[in-house]
């Protein structure tokens, strides 16, 4: 009902933080260029093995002057994993407590997501590349309640023989294979890439394999064919932005990079404890929460300001932070992630099991860690206080986000200058199916 809306919107009022001037708009009119790393996360950045680096272009951009990158950035999914982040990247909501948000409510729900807000109010032009099916995830239908002008999709590519594993069309190939649909999208145009070949089980074939990288030899197969595919991923990107360079869409875009969520699952990060320098013996849940973390950058070519933050945040706080680089007010709207640049944003990080990251506390499991030195936390009563305020609020914005989207509360919120999607308005099939 309204008033259960009313409820929700007073909740993100408050929570909204004002943009940073000073980046306010830096990337107003450029092309956006999404590019999601498939079960990427942060600690193959700058990661040797046998003195190489495993992911060096990926490593260059991270440190590059024109990349505003995260080192303390989350991922925050449930059981939806890629379409749990998809979700909360473009909505600012987050998946639901069981089940994915896309699969179970994706097809009828109102949303007031990244591309409607973009062709709306900038005159962007809005497609995902990806070489699955369009039926994962329900994304096929999904995609026209977030007002996605185009699906380029697998039908769209040839992904026979070995061009495809398991999940679809080889990261390189759906770079370049999308390429002669990219260039005839109208400029500015919001392009959002879902790589696919770093995924479980991590199967590359030879001929995709760099003969010159060796990887770890962990005897956990899982994680010694991880580095190999995200290997694989790093080169993809590297092609990629060669063509932007050359195309010249490159000084004329934002690029943001991500990761969706964990490759290497709890139960295995102890075989990864001695890749990172740690002991597995003593290998336990905060160790766990911490490699929870994944990359988030903005490459904003020209730029020359860019620098790593060490801001805590998740992937809830990503699209006000994109809205605002983009010169785009967000106040309007509601979000339950805040822009990442603001000195009014809030650092707690919330999973979607309720445990929660600060730069101070770790709750995991009810125990809680000191952020900094992984010790069980020994709290004084106001440090108590604190830490159970901020599992209140964890509690409630997971809370309030589930009312929004298990009652589809935005049907009856109208910001300003938004006209409602209609899904009838969308056809993505390319009349070879
Ligand atoms: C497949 C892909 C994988 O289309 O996006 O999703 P995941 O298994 O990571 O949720
Ligand atoms: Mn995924």
């Amino acid at each position: 009902t309204k008033s259960q809306l009313e409820k929700v919107k007073k909740f993100t009022d408050q929570l909204y933080a004002k943009p940073n001037d000073k980046l306010f708009g830096i990337a107003k009119g450029r092309n956006v260029i999404i590019i999601h790393l498939e079960s990427f996360q942060q600690f193959l950045i700058d990661r040797k093995i046998n003195s190489q680096e495993v992911t060096p272009f990926l490593n260059s951009l991270y440190h590059s002057n024109s990349t505003y990158a995260f080192s303390n950035f989350f991922h925050q999914v449930g059981q939806g994993k890629t379409s749990d982040a998809e979700n909360m990247l473009e909505t600012s909501t987050f998946g639901l407590p069981q089940g994915s948000l896309f699969a179970t409510l994706g097809s009828d729900n109102t949303f007031e997501a990244a591309p409607a807000i973009l062709e709306q109010r900038a005159g962007y032009t809005t497609g995902v590349f990806h070489g699955n099916v369009a039926s994962f995830w329900n994304r096929n239908n999904v995609y026209k309640n977030l007002a996605y002008q185009y699906f380029f999709d697998a039908s769209y590519y040839d992904t026979s023989g070995d061009k495809a594993t398991g999940y679809g069309l080889k990261d390189k190939l759906l770079f370049a294979d999308s390429v002669k649909y990219l260039e005839h999208l109208q400029q500015p145009f919001y392009a959002k890439y879902i790589t696919v070949t770093n995924h479980f089980p991590y199967e590359l074939d030879s001929e995709d394999k760099d003969p010159n990288f060796t990887t770890t030899n962990t005897g956990d197969t899982n994680v010694d064919n991880y580095f190999v595919t995200a290997h694989y991923l790093d080169q993809a990107v590297k092609e990629f932005f060669a063509y932007l360079q050359k195309s010249g869409l490159y000084k004329n875009s934002i690029i943001m990079i991500y990761g969706d969520h964990y490759g290497i699952s709890n139960s295995e990060n102890k075989n990864l404890a001695s890749v990172l320098g740690k002991s597995s013996e003593d290998w336990n849940d905060y160790d766990n929460a911490m490699l929870q973390r994944v990359p988030l950058m903005f490459v904003i070519p020209g730029t020359n300001q860019g620098k790593i933050y060490n801001t805590y945040g998740g992937e809830i706080d990503v699209l006000p932070t994109l809205l605002h680089l983009l010169g785009i007010s967000t106040k309007r709207y509601i979000m339950f992630g805040t822009d990442l640049f603001s000195s009014q944003h809030k650092q707690v990080v919330a999973f979607r099991n309720q445990d929660f990251v600060t730069p101070k506390y770790t709750s995991v499991n009810g125990t809680i860690y000191d952020t900094t030195t992984g010790k069980i936390a020994k709290l004084t009563a106001k440090q108590q206080k604190q830490v159970e305020k901020d599992q209140d609020f964890v509690t409630k914005e997971l809370h309030l986000s589930d009312s929004l989207n298990q009652k589809n509360l935005l049907r009856f919120y109208d910001p300003k200058g938004f006209t409602p999607v209609k899904a009838n308005d969308y056809n993505y099939s390319n009349g070879l199916q």
